[in-house]
């Protein structure tokens, strides 16, 4: 790969090593989110191994022992189950390897963690749900614990429910799995059917959203459920502005953006420079009004219509380029 004049070691021959390490590859966050890592990782000349996630933990542990073994120079671990990683994380730390972890507390100084500020996410949601829907309502709510975002975004649920006491979530459900959406469209429809009286369902993660919504089109209760989501796609943006459709706001990041970051945090590590322990990216409120008004189509059209959603300030450095995405 081509160096970097000026830039630091390694970067500026070209040809360092960095592996991504992903928990789960599967839905357009992670597709999105890979690539916003592969774009940073060419723009510095990286050699970027990729390892997709298939919701296992064994093989994310294999795959940062052959990581270990390539000899990269350092690891972005996109989510995981921090009990079965510390040990396999120390191993590369022991050989010089920098760690970055993005959405997975490692508790480990040297490991510094991107992520997407998921409280403010949670809040930027859930006011909107609020402000639509006033402090007394039934809600479902979906959430699967032990995903460090789910679980900030968690955090914020329990707090507005007890500040609000006329908010009675009658149902919890959902499902992580590399179908997501159907698994989560099944337990949805027996959860409305059995509480016909929901009349928002918070669902922080996109594919979850898309999970209600499956299920009210099916029970043809699209009309009588609103759904407050996390994260933003092409695709998530063509189901909230359909006409008659239930998904009315989400809150995201870009993830491409995500991945950036997560690239650059890495290999200012690697060239010895300083990173802060805790590396946010900002959401903001995405709604069905908005983008109908606006016409917005794409994740394209959104960038072009608020051009923050497509870059982070968060880690970077002169020598750095910025990616194409
Ligand atoms: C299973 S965790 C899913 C979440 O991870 C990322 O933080 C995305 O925002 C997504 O909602």
């Amino acid at each position: 790969a081509a160096g970097l004049p000026g830039a630091p070691a390694p970067f500026d021959k070209g040809g360092a090593k960095i592996a991504l390490i992903s928990y789960i590859s599967a839905g357009d966050f992670f597709q999105a989110y890979q690539a916003g890592a592969e774009a940073q990782a060419k723009a510095l000349g990286v050699d970027l191994r990729v390892f997709p996630g298939r919701q296992n933990a064994s093989e994310q542990r294999e795959q940062i022992l052959q990581a270990i073994n390539l000899g990269v120079d350092g690891i972005v671990i996109d989510h995981g189950l921090p009990e079965s990683l510390g040990d396999v994380v120390e191993q590369a730390l022991s050989k010089n390897i920098k760690v970055v972890a993005f959405d997975v507390n490692l508790n480990n100084p040297k490991i510094p963690q991107v992520e997407q500020s998921d409280h403010r996410l949670a809040e930027l949601a859930l006011d909107k749900a609020i402000k639509d829907n006033g402090t007394a309502f039934k809600a479902g709510y979906v959430y699967v614990a032990g995903f460090a975002p789910l679980d900030r975004r968690n955090e914020v649920w329990e707090k507005v429910k007890a500040a609000n006491p006329g908010i009675e979530q009658k149902a919890h459900f959902g499902s992580v799995s590399d179908t997501t959406a159907a698994t989560t469209a099944d337990q949805a429809k027996a959860a409305l059917q059995a509480n016909p009286d929901i009349t928002v369902v918070f669902a922080p993660y996109d594919e979850f959203a898309r999970g209600v919504k499956l299920a009210l089109a099916d029970l043809g209760r699209s009309d009588a459920v609103k759904i407050y989501s996390a994260d933003v796609s092409t695709a998530d943006i063509q189901e909230i502005t359909e006409a008659g459709s239930p998904w009315v706001a989400t809150a995201a990041t870009n993830p491409a953006v995500v991945g950036a970051v997560s690239i650059r945090a890495v290999a200012l590590q690697i060239a010895g420079q300083p990173v802060p322990p805790r590396i946010v990216v900002e959401p903001l409120l995405i709604t069905q009004d908005e983008l109908r008004a606006a016409g917005v189509q794409t994740v394209e059209d959104l960038a072009r219509k608020i051009p923050a959603f497509s870059t982070s300030a968060a880690v970077t450095a002169d020598w750095i380029p910025a990616a194409a995405f």
